[in-house]
């Protein structure tokens, strides 16, 4: 039996095919969830809508999750769409350049609050937009994507790491706050992973070799070494486990060198 059969999954965070949340919806999709998608402007539109055709979903619309407007829609798509949702994937961050390689000590308040805006609100905000729809199935799944730069400070990862201690205690809260309403809120803490985002971290290749020089398992880890854990936590099997971060890294967060 497919485990995520008769499942919806709203899958936000593919800026290409390396994305992590392409790994995913592909692992989601071959478990025989019904995949929607968002895309976060104009300039991707096209580009989506080719990329996902594979999974014929019902709904691939624009998403920037800073403005309010389009938080609110993508909600009510979904609901509209397919009359509910069960699983939520939050796969999106950002961190504005100066903000992420300068010295720590001299990050703006403007990009502190913008890098938390998109990177750890976002959860919250799109959380409470799809609520009705989490509702209309009964409960479901929220998923988001972290990393142990929010745990301990990793030099390079700096503004970013900030917002994922704010993503997580967020996701803490909201499992907290949802579990009455059985939506489980869990996080996967993703090891280094060549994409768009992770190119735009000053001296990431040489950060990801140090890591993998650590790792218990050895080997570079890709998008669809993700999947697997989220197709768990997607999934029944994962019931009683909310409020959780799973470390999928190759076990870099157990040693210490
Ligand atoms: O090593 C890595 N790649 C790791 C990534 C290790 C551990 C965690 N992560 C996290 C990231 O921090 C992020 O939360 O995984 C998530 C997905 O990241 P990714 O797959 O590495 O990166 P990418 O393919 O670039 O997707 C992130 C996307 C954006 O792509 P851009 O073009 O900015 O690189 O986040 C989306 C956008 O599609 N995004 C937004 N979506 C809606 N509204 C916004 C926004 N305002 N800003 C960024």
């Amino acid at each position: 039996m497919k485990l995520l059969e008769g499942k919806t999954a709203l899958i936000t965070g593919v800026a290409n095919d390396y994305s992590i949340a392409w790994g995913i919806a592909k692992a989601l999709y071959a478990h025989g969830a019904e995949l929607a998608f968002t895309y976060q402007n104009e300039r991707l539109k096209e580009k989506m809508h080719g990329l996902v055709k594979q999974f014929n979903p019902r709904l691939v619309t624009e998403l920037d999750v800073t403005k309010d407007e389009d938080v609110a829609r993508v909600g009510q798509e979904v609901l509209q769409t397919y009359g509910q949702v069960d699983i939520f994937l939050h796969s999106m961050a950002f961190v504005p350049k100066e903000d992420l390689h300068g010295e720590f000590a001299k990050i703006s308040r403007s990009g502190f609050a913008l890098a938390n805006d998109i990177s750890a609100y976002s959860l919250i905000n799109l959380t409470n937009a799809l609520l009705p729809a989490f509702e209309a199935a009964g409960g479901g799944s929220i998923i988001y994507l972290t990393y142990i730069g929010g745990e301990y400070a990793i030099s390079t990862y700096g503004m970013a790491g900030v917002t994922k201690a704010a993503l997580e205690i967020s996701g803490k809260y909201l499992a907290q706050s949802l579990g009455e309403r059985k939506i489980r809120v869990n996080g996967i803490s993703a090891g280094p992973i060549k994409t768009l985002a992770a190119r735009g971290i000053k001296n990431f290749s040489g950060l990801q070799q140090k890591a993998q020089d650590f790792m218990p398992l050895k080997g570079e880890m890709t998008p669809d070494d993700v999947a697997g854990t989220a197709v768990f936590l997607g999934s029944d099997l994962s019931k009683s486990i909310t409020g959780e971060i799973i470390h999928v890294d190759n076990g870099f967060h157990c040693v210490r060198g």
